[in-house]
């Protein structure tokens, strides 16, 4: 196979002169400043986009903040959601152009890009529009005395907080994105958006989108530059209601602080950490293979949900990891525009040079390397995926997110033990148990450390279960109809008459 052909579309786009989307506008931002945008699969460069500074922080979140009071807060419920349905429609109506561009931005294969940034987003606005219409608040009782027959009623009303900053990472720039977006759209707030300094291209393209669909000016806004400069400006920025940030537990704290100082400014933190996934003595050799590939593999591992730590019963090991080794020897690397590709590259150089530090990591501290360990030739930022036999819990891969496609594996000799090893972690984002042994399963469930746990699948997200992090993988949950109260205040309301 070979890489497919690049739209004309695509082409044109890339040669833009990229920068923001501010108030329905693309605006070009400092000429003098840029930074490029590089693909990952040949180390070149693809685009160059203009750093935002504090004129686009101040424009953006003023835009967001005229129309959440003069036009979104006011739209109805319903013709929000229809504003979102269209967005779904048009982003499936550019589906291929979507992808491409999010493919030569972050290394992710053509499929991946076409399935989760695109079909996955569109459902995503889909399930959120929806809920425009649902979001409500209850009725009381009230307990006061009456003397002299007057009466009380009560109620709640849920209200959109209004702007929110929402700082995005490179791994899913549109799916992430979307998530946050459609979340705070279809309760009436306003965002600007921070992409990744290495994904900046995509969102751009979506909020044009966003105005075709009939979203209004200034409801959708994105700033491009790095997170350094721009987090703190627009955290700090005094229109700034509500952080919803997705990315690295370090910037995650970041954030999160300064947010609090900054008068407890709402924050929702989907974070990191390194999630478990645990096999039971009852799963077949080929099994557990299949389910390790699921778990931590895909996107080259480049999934805050994926599996990292790997516990095998002591029995399987030996022969878990030769199949899984041979699996992986026979997946197809390569384009991520080659639609028979299985495994592309990391998504950028500063992530490439992380994995293979770790890789040396490993080695110092004894862990033997049983499949992969290394950088493959050529000049894109690709890495063998890799299998590492842990010598005790205690080791840095068994606790540092790596954020790529390495698993390492721990054996195990009793359940008592595997769930002690599951949760000795601070993380807690999700876990997998897999077992035919449904008994066992539910009897695991509520002792695991997880905001998510899986049974005989992983890393699948749906909008309707709730998504977030117990321990220090975050704050808050987005999706389900728990997403409301992180983009609501909940104003009380008594009466007297
Ligand atoms: O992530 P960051 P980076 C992991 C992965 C990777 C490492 C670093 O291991 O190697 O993090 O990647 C913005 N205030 N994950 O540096 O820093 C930044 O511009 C406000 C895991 O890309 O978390 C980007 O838009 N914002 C992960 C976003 O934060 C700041 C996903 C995420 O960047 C900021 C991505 C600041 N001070 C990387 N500094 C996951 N688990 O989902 C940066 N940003």
């Amino acid at each position: 196979m070979s890489d497919i052909t690049l739209l004309q579309q695509v082409m044109t786009f890339l040669q833009r002169n990229h920068g923001h989307y501010i108030n329905g506008q693309l605006v070009r931002g400092q000429e003098n400043q840029t930074f490029s945008v590089v693909n990952p699969a040949i180390d070149e460069v693809v685009a160059t986009v203009s750093q935002g500074g504090e004129a686009e922080v101040n424009a953006a979140m003023q835009a967001a903040h005229t129309a959440f009071h003069g036009i979104w807060a006011q739209t109805s419920p319903m013709e929000r959601g229809h504003c979102l349905n269209r967005l779904a429609d048009l982003l499936l109506a550019h589906r291929e152009e979507l992808a491409q561009l999010e493919s030569l931005c972050s290394g992710k294969t053509i499929q991946l890009s076409r399935m989760l940034e695109i079909d996955s987003s569109a459902q995503f606005l889909r399930y959120f529009a929806g809920w425009s219409s649902k979001i409500s608040g209850e009725t009381l009782n009230v307990s006061l005395p009456s003397f002299k027959g007057e009466q009380y009623t009560a109620f709640t009303r849920r209200e959109p907080i209004g702007v929110v900053v929402g700082i995005i990472p490179w791994n899913f720039s549109i799916m992430v994105a979307i998530w946050k977006m459609a979340a705070a759209l279809t309760c009436g707030c306003t965002i600007v958006l921070k992409p990744s300094e290495y994904t900046p291209l995509t969102m751009l393209r979506v909020a044009e989108l966003a105005k075709e669909a009939g979203i209004p000016d200034g409801v959708i806004n994105v700033v491009n530059g790095s997170g350094s400069v721009l987090g703190p400006a627009l955290i700090g920025h005094p229109l700034c209601a509500k952080v919803t940030f997705t990315g690295s537990v370090p910037t995650g704290i970041v954030v999160g602080r300064s947010a609090m100082e900054q008068g407890l400014t709402r924050t929702t933190l989907e974070l990191g950490g390194k999630n478990g996934a645990a096999f039971l003595a009852d799963m077949s050799v080929e099994k557990i293979v299949d389910g390790v590939l699921e778990a931590g593999y895909l996107n080259q591992g480049q999934i805050c949900a994926a599996a990292e730590r790997f516990y095998i019963p002591a029995s399987h090991m030996d022969d878990v990891l030769k199949l899984l080794s041979e699996r992986l020897a026979a997946m197809k690397m390569g384009s991520p525009l080659d639609e028979s590709t299985e495994m592309g590259p990391l998504a950028n150089k500063g992530h490439y040079n992380k994995i293979l530090s770790l890789f040396e990591q490993a080695r110092q501290e004894g862990n033997e390397i049983v499949y992969g360990g290394h950088a493959l030739a050529g000049p894109g930022f690709f890495v063998a995926p890799t299998v590492i036999r842990a010598n005790s819990a205690e080791d840095s891969l068994m606790k540092e997110e790596t954020f790529g496609p390495v698993g390492t594996f721990l054996s195990y000799n009793d359940e008592e033990e595997l769930i002690g090893l599951m949760n000795s972690t601070p993380f807690g984002l999700a876990a997998s148990l897999w077992t035919n042994d449904l008994s066992k399963a539910m009897r695991m469930i509520p002792r695991i450390e997880a905001g998510m746990v899986w049974v005989n699948m992983h890393t699948f997200l749906d909008p309707a279960l709730p998504f977030g992090g117990m321990k220090s993988s975050g704050i808050g949950r987005e999706f389900g109809s728990a997403f409301i109260e992180h983009y609501t205040e909940l104003k009380s309301v008594m009466v007297r008459y």
